[in-house]
């Protein structure tokens, strides 16, 4: 009997400049390059075990056992690495989502990222990191941000072998990103098919791809120099323009919800009368993402919560790249977890 076991962890990440539109739906290509930030708060932990004696792949979430329909998209990510590196057996996956349930966030980054470095190091695949995140885009485009921690860069490139993620700086000066969970229940318009149809119908589509290019360009130099506010200010707009891309669609759809516009408003009144820098940012559901200043973290909430219930707001520091994990860590997971520690 012969086992090949690999374990890691990696953490969610938002886009500041979002990833919106396919140019190839089954090699996950991107229309537009994106750079997000990995949070610190939220991840996945995933263990996978090549094992001889399986006869199909298993995968288990939060100790379930997943659906058929769940099982293949984990088996044909697997077959990817298993077509790679010549490996014949069957893996059984384990994740535990440390992604609270109050937080509404999309787990598919951290949780294909996580299962992307376990299968490589399950494997003894020696590749970099930005080619790793070759793979976990076939799971998923946003899981390629989420191999790396703080401001990260996912490359459209030009084929699948250099539409990769790279880091663009570790984050450490002074940011902070407050979550607005305004509605935790599932999303309507899964946003592969959000996005789809937007390239489709949307007649402001080609200039969403043009604009997002332009502030990718100023986003990374207002990173470079460390203009918070430049930073901010770029975030706010390319999210907006992201969202005026599916009410521009053809039928017309939006992922906010009412409890969004009132998010948006208590964003725009705690600023004003803080007098602090604080932008907001939308993704594919109706929660609101707040950039800031770390050390302004701690008002804001306090000015948001007089707008908004207690439990709704939620804080994250930036994050650090996927890393592996020991057994030993993994069982300290799994303890974690089960004392019911932030997850859903
Ligand atoms: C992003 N989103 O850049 C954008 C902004 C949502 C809005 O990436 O089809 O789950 O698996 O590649 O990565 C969510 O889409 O889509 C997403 P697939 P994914 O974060």
């Amino acid at each position: 009997m012969s086992k090949k076991v690999g374990i890691a962890r990696a953490h969610t990440n938002i886009a500041l400049i979002k990833y919106w539109g396919k140019r190839d739906k089954d090699l996950f290509l991107p229309m537009n390059s994106s750079l997000s930030l990995t949070l610190d708060a939220f991840y996945t932990d995933t263990k996978v075990v090549f094992d001889d004696s399986l006869t199909a792949d298993e995968f288990y979430l939060n100790h379930q056992k997943q659906s058929e329909k769940e099982n293949q998209k984990i088996s044909q990510f697997l077959n990817l690495f298993r077509e790679y590196t010549g490996e014949r057996t069957y893996a059984r996956v384990d994740s535990l989502n440390f992604v609270p349930t109050a937080a509404g966030l999309a787990s598919s980054a951290s949780a294909f990222a996580a299962l992307a470095l376990a299968t490589a190091t399950a494997l003894g695949l020696e590749i970099s990191r930005e080619e790793l995140s070759t793979f976990a885009r076939r799971g998923s485009g946003s899981s390629t941000r989420s191999l790396f921690g703080g401001f990260v860069e996912w490359d459209m490139g030009t084929s699948s072998a250099d539409s990769m993620a790279h880091p663009i700086d570790d984050a450490s000066w002074d940011i902070g990103m407050i979550i607005l969970a305004v509605d935790t229940g599932k999303k309507k318009i899964a946003s592969r098919v959000g996005m789809e149809h937007t390239v489709q119908t949307s007649p402001f589509y080609p200039m969403w791809v043009e604009t997002a290019a332009q502030d990718l360009k100023e986003i990374k130099a207002a990173i470079a120099q460390r203009d918070f506010e430049r930073v901010g200010q770029l975030t706010e707009h390319n999210g907006m323009k992201m969202h005026a891309t599916t009410l521009s669609a053809n039928p017309p759809f939006t992922y906010w919800t009412a409890d969004t516009v009132r998010a948006q408003d208590a964003v725009r009144q705690v600023r004003e009368d803080l007098g602090l820098p604080a932008y907001m940012t939308m993704d594919a559901g109706p929660n609101v993402k707040v950039l800031c200043r770390a050390s302004d973290m701690e008002r804001l909430v306090n000015g948001l919560t007089e707008y908004l219930p207690t439990e709704q707001v939620l804080t994250s520091l930036p994050g650090c790249g996927a890393y592996t994990l020991s057994d030993a860590d993994w069982q300290e997971s799994q303890g974690t977890f089960s004392r019911g520690g932030d997850h859903d």
